[in-house]
């Protein structure tokens, strides 16, 4: 899926911080009921006596020890981990048993709710995945030097202000920094530095790469792809023809490389791209040159996408992180490459030849045409497993390129 890339437009740096809190139904009914805090706490439906049917939501780590997971049925749980209650009236022991609470979806969301505020605080731009799960762009927040501090930070303030435990991956990419946030929980921290994903991820088993499910693991290891490092090395095209797109995405995620830029769910509010300079510099043409690409790749995605722009804009970034902007509005909407161009470069004038790091284009006050559909088939959900694996189904790949 390289086709939307133009030579000379890096990819775009960026920090990404994803954000998982940890055996997240328990750890909100530890919140209301202490008692339960060390304890095997299992959240699910179905437990109670003369029930059957109902299924495990998720177990906190002391009654994952247990065996007991999330999807799996309540009978199987009862028999691995009994309730306390049982045990105590059977007279067996109960340091071998646990705590089955029903799930309260409304307590839940407002849990959430507190978490996401201070994510929202913690960066500008949050897509939130799942109730206890999101992404935040940190890359006009921190630098790399400043990172595991910030995720500290936020572990902190997110433990203190709502009393539950998060995971954090940080990471150049979506892909790396969600595998990065699974790979040391509960209480993780795992930072991954540009250039160094693909050697993060190479010895993990092929089911830790975002986006490979239990089935697709099956038949990659009949494949001889065991480890991601397998699959980073593996041939695209063998892996298209047997997998089909999922093939190439994965192949890519395991080699470091994802496109996607963190956006909010919902209609984009604008489309940007921002490309910085291997070391900072004042060279003008490169400069121009820089705006020009990256002024063709925003209007190529937004006529992807069959949208208008009104408002277009400008990025230049003076090291360290001195951002200065600078947009126009223009009488009407419009979808018109050359004048996106023409636009980007006069209001750059004004930085060109300054020493920057990084430039960037924008377009706003964006009007959506009849055709602005998201896809429903570009991200995932081949074989029936894994059918969402970031939520972000909806959405093309092509577009984050
Ligand atoms: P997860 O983040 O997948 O799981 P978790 O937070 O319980 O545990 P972890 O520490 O591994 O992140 O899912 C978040 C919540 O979503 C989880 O607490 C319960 C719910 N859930 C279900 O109801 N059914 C499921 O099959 C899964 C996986 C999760
Ligand atoms: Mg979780």
């Amino acid at each position: 899926m390289e086709r939307g890339r133009l030579p000379g437009v890096s990819a775009p740096e960026q920090i990404v911080c994803h954000a998982d809190m940890d055996c997240f139904y328990a750890a909100c009914e530890r919140l209301r009921e202490p008692a339960l805090r060390g304890e095997p706490v299992v959240v699910g439906m179905g437990y109670e006596p003369g029930t059957t049917n109902g299924a495990v939501a998720t177990a906190s780590y002391e009654a994952r020890e247990f065996g007991v997971e999330s999807a799996q049925a309540i009978s199987e749980a009862l028999e691995l981990l009994p309730r306390k209650i049982d045990a105590a009236r059977n007279g067996d022991s109960v340091a071998e048993a646990g705590f089955y609470r029903p799930v309260d979806m409304e307590y839940y969301e407002s849990v959430a709710a507190d978490v996401r505020e201070i994510l929202h605080e913690h960066a500008e731009t949050v897509r939130e995945v799942s109730i206890d799960e999101a992404y935040l762009d940190l890359t006009d927040r921190v630098d790399w030097a400043d990172v595991e501090e910030f995720g500290r930070r936020l572990k902190a303030t997110i433990e203190s202000e709502v009393g539950v435990t998060a995971s954090l991956g940080i990471a150049p990419t979506m892909s790396a920094a969600k595998v990065a946030s699974d790979h040391d929980k509960p209480d993780g921290l795992v930072v991954v530095e540009p250039g160094e994903v693909r050697a993060f991820l190479a010895d993990l088993p092929v089911e830790d790469v975002h986006g490979v499910g239990p089935v697709t693991a099956a038949r990659m290891r009949e494949l001889g792809i065991d480890a991601a490092g397998d699959l980073a090395a593996a041939d695209p095209a063998t892996l298209e023809s047997e997998f089909g797109e999922r093939g190439r995405r994965v192949h890519r995620f395991a080699r470091g490389e994802d496109e996607r830029a963190v956006e909010p769910k919902g209609r984009p509010k604008s489309f940007s791209r921002e490309s910085a300079f291997h070391e900072p510099t004042d060279d003008e043409t490169a400069q121009y040159d820089r705006i020009e690409r990256l002024a063709t790749a925003v209007a190529q995605r937004a006529e992807r996408r069959d949208v208008l722009y009104q408002t277009i804009g400008i990025k230049a970034v003076a090291p360290p992180f001195e951002v200065r902007t600078r947009a126009r509005s223009l009488p009407g909407p419009v979808a018109d490459e050359a004048l996106l161009q023409e636009v980007a470069a006069e209001l750059f004038g004004e930085f060109a030849g300054q020493r920057l790091r990084k430039v960037g284009v924008r377009v706003s006050n964006l009007s959506f045409g009849a055709d602005e559909q998201p896809s429903l088939s570009a991200f995932g959900g081949d074989d029936g497993e894994d059918p969402d694996p970031d939520g972000q189904r909806q959405r093309s790949l092509t577009e984050f390129e």
